[in-house]
């Protein structure tokens, strides 16, 4: 093995572990790897830190009292810490109680979440196959990443996820493209993460390629630093939300002065002149002309008209980043990306063309997977219910209710039990204060954690689980070419486990043990696994070796299946023989199907939409618009106390970024805690004084662990989570997705004693039977608790 030291596999990349005293002290980078993810340098102290879950642990309220809604006390209640017996006894029989009264139906267990990177012990996996052969549960569909993606595209194009794969690679838009023009930038501190692992960075390389070869960038943000500093695009920061107006406005001028392409248009498209006559104002007497974009998007008009030509002018890449859809009618950008795009008519040709999500994963446009490893079976879940995975505040508060989806209508189920096992929704959903209400209607919540987070904090039953690198397993990217082994580097610290051994627990007490492991143990799986892998990567060519040396040794490299991808290459050479999945076979730039959903928050066509709390009547009173985009310095909000994430921070609070004109006017300096507020909740913040950011536009990263002041009349988060601003309605009735990223809000120095932040620490612990008054902080000795009811 080239690297010293045992591999380790995370979302952000390939690992070198050191440990000491069977404590892992360090991870380093993989020295084969160009551009390092620095969020290895969270994992010792977090793993290690104060806030590790180390026992299992049950709500005081829910123990004495036995399960029912929680009326608020869920999030301040203290915790008794059980015997992992104790823990497992209350929740079997918790589980065949709720099956028996209720059905598996009201048990929620969608648990959205990245959890860790690995093919066995991946969190969601390991639930789902448990709960599957316990009768099921209620899941969730879709993500929070590119939901609306994942709603509109199919209308307008094909399947989100073929294009993601699809992407046009790098290499071709290095040699090919004169002008990438990128809507929300492509972050690198976004692009260094990929789902299920990586062996390699590759973007830095090749976007230093790509300015090699003369490829101009523009970028079009609020935050300059969307666009990596080595590129050297020029930036163009349009209001927030406005992007469909700016796209607007250039399809307009491309139309005015004869530069659409419509061959291209005709050919391959559909539905072009109904959208014309939007644009040109025949439609509503609203020439959406540079003008026009111009009053919408504070960008100046000439700049407008001059990018639509300079567009027209050559090979033109269009890149939309999925965090422009992650916001209120977040499906219209997607749509207007495209449309833009086949007027410009080089869909299908080398650097040209359109991207949605280069910036969402380290591989896209990259490399590709040459096929499947082996990956926990899951079977078959008997309940088949699912709710679009944002609606779960919306989901618990009104069970029975209905909601439309895609055109159709469903009812909510009524949900008794809700199971958390990789995700964190007190960090990823909107309003977390409707959450927190929402929060306390299931009369049982579960969640299995590596940290105290605020979700665990919400929790009725906390079960303490190894963390990644506290069992053996092996990574291999979901559209990464790279398999990386994942040996256990130390144990698990306390009574924490890995979460197959507790299924196995309570599949034996409920019966269905033999169905859960077929018999096998971890080891026997893995093996199961690799062989499957092998076999797969034997049938493309590719000889592995056997497990027991995998593991022991370093990243394996497989072959990019398609290194010189162009995005609808084969549908632009023979439209008839290869036709688009849409009911036309053609790009959809107007849908009859979508237009006969009637849907205000989603015409038939690329609409302009304002943003709602733009537009609402205390918008006078929130005059700044909050971004909330994903953090350098971790991933979302896993392992926030450790020591890259911590020492960002200001004062302990996280950082917003405030442009230097409006910390002036607010007598704000660099340093000062703030609050930001509006009428769904506050959050103190440390402010960051910095003309990267668009002036009129907060910049707070997401994943500040939510840590409420419950002494507080409005539970003020003390550290800086954005989500107690974000608003938690849907992009639109069509794909029902999260719209973080269009609130606004007030901001105010805070002068005075500000209370510290307790984010990082564990919850209180009681003794249990509790003697009256004794409360104690930190890890109480365990005691038994009450007697457990029988197992079957
Ligand atoms: N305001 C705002 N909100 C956002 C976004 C935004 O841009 N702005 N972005 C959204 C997006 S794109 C996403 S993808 C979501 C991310 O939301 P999440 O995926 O929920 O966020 P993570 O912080 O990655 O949460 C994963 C949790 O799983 C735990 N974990 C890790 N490994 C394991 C394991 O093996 N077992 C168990 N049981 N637990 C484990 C970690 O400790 C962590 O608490 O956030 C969304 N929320
Ligand atoms: N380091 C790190 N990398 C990550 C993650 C992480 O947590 N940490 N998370 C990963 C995940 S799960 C995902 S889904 C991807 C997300 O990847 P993206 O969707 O690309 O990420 P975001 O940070 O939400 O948005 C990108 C940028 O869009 C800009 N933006 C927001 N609103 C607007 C707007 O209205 N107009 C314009 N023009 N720009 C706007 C913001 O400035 C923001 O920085 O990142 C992945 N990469
Ligand atoms: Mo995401």
């Amino acid at each position: 093995m080239s690297p010293r030291g045992r591999l380790t596999a995370n979302h952000w990349g390939t690992g070198v572990v050191t440990v000491r005293d069977g404590r892992i002290v360090e991870v380093a980078a993989h020295p084969a790897d160009p551009d390092p993810s620095p969020i290895n340098g969270n994992l010792a102290g977090s793993l290690n830190g104060r806030a590790r879950i180390l026992r299992p642990a049950v709500r005081l309220d829910w123990l004495e009292d036995g399960p029912a809604p929680a009326r608020g006390r869920r999030g301040p209640d203290p915790f008794v810490e059980v015997t992992w017996d104790t823990a497992l006894d209350l929740l079997a029989a918790e589980i065949a109680r709720l099956r028996q009264s209720h059905g598996n139906d009201g048990i929620y267990a969608g648990s959205y979440g990245w959890a860790s990177a690995g093919r066995f012990h991946h969190a969601q996996g390991q639930l789902r196959r448990f709960l599957n052969g316990q009768g099921g549960f209620v899941a969730s569909e879709g993500n929070y990443s590119y939901n609306a993606a994942l709603g509109i595209l199919p209308h307008v194009v094909g399947p989100y996820m073929r294009q993601v794969v699809d992407a046009t690679r790098w290499s071709v838009i290095a040699a090919e493209s004169d002008l990438v023009v990128m809507f929300g930038g492509l972050p690198d501190r976004n692009a260094q993460v990929s789902d299920g692992g990586l062996g390699l960075h590759r973007m830095a390389g090749n976007l230093a390629a790509c300015r090699a070869a003369g490829v101009r960038f523009v970028n079009l943000s609020p935050l300059r630093s969307d666009a990596a500093e080595g590129i050297g695009a020029e930036w163009l920061a349009p209001r927030p939300g406005t992007d469909v107006a700016v796209m607007l406005g250039l399809a307009h001028t491309l139309l005015a002065e004869g530069l659409a392409d419509r061959g291209f248009l005709d050919r391959y498209t559909t539905g072009f002149d109904r959208f014309a006559r939007y644009v040109t104002g025949e439609a509503d007497d609203v020439p959406k002309d540079a003008g026009w974009a111009a009053a919408v998007s504070g960008l100046p008009a000439g700049r407008i008209a001059r990018l639509a030509r300079e567009m027209a002018a050559g090979r033109t890449m269009i890149t939309c980043a999925a965090g422009l859809q992650r916001a209120d009618h977040g499906e219209q950008p997607l749509w207007m990306t495209v449309t833009l795009a086949a007027m410009l008519g080089q869909i299908g040709l080398p650097g040209g063309g359109y991207g949605i999500g280069y910036g969402v994963n380290a591989t896209i446009g990259n490399t590709q997977r040459p096929f499947r490893a082996g990956a926990l079976p899951q079977g078959r879940n008997p309940v088949r219910r699912a709710i679009p995975v944002a609606m779960v505040a919306d989901m618990l508060l009104d069970p029975g209710g209905s909601y439309a989806h895609q055109g159709a209508t469903h009812l909510f189920p009524d949900i008794r039990m809700v199971w958390w096992a990789g995700g964190n929704p007190f960090h990823h959903h909107q309003d977390l204060n409707r959450l927190r209400r929402a929060s306390q209607v299931p009369e049982t919540v579960v969640v299995n954690e590596i940290n105290w987070t605020a979700t665990a904090r919400h929790a009725d039953i906390v079960l303490p689980v190894a963390a990644a690198q506290e069992r053996d397993d092996f990574a291999a990217g979901n559209s990464d070419n790279a398999l990386i082994p994942m040996p256990a580097c130390a144990p698990p610290p306390g009574a924490a486990r890995t979460e197959f051994s507790i299924y196995a627990a309570l599949a034996a007490r409920l019966g269905g043990a033999e169905a859960f492991t077929e018999g096998l143990d971890e080891d026997g799986w893995l093996r199961r696994l690799w062989d499957e892998t092998r076999a797969a990567a034997g049938r493309t060519g590719v000889d592995l070796p056997d497990w027991d040396d995998f593991l022991a040794g370093d990243v394996i490299a497989l072959p990019d299946p398609a290194p010189d991808r162009v995005f609808l290459s084969g549908f632009r050479d023979n439209p008839d023989a290869r036709p688009l999945p849409t009911p036309s076979g053609r790009i959809e730039i107007f849908s009859e199907r979508v237009a006969a959903m009637d849907l205000p928050d989603c015409p038939g066509h690329a609409t302009f939409l304002p943003v709602r709390d733009a537009v609402a009547p205390d918008a006078a009173a929130h005059p700044f618009h909050l971004l909330s985009g994903q953090p350098a310095t971790r991933l979302h909000s896993q392992l926030d106390n450790g020591a890259l994430s911590r020492a960002h921070k200001v004062g302990g609070r996280e950082p917003v970024l405030i442009h230097p004109d409006d910390a002036a006017a607010l007598g704000i300096r660099d340093g000062d805690v703030v609050e930001l507020s509006n009428a769904r909740g506050r959050c103190l913040a440390g402010a960051r004084i910095t003309d990267e950011v668009r002036q009129g536009c907060l910049f707070l990263w997401t994943g500040a662990w939510y840590d409420p002041d419950f002494d507080d009349p409005h539970h003020r988060c003390r550290h800086g989570n954005p989500n107690v601003l974000t608003h938690d309605l849907r992009t639109s009735a069509l794909t029902q997705s999260p719209a973080a990223h269009s609130a606004r809000v007030a901001l105010r120095r805070v002068d005075g004693a500000v209370p510290p932040v307790r984010a990082h620490e564990p919850p209180v612990f009681v003794p249990w039977p509790r003697a009256r008054g004794s409360v104690t902080s930190g890890a109480a000795p365990s005691r038994p608790g009450r007697p457990a009811p029988p197992s079957r």
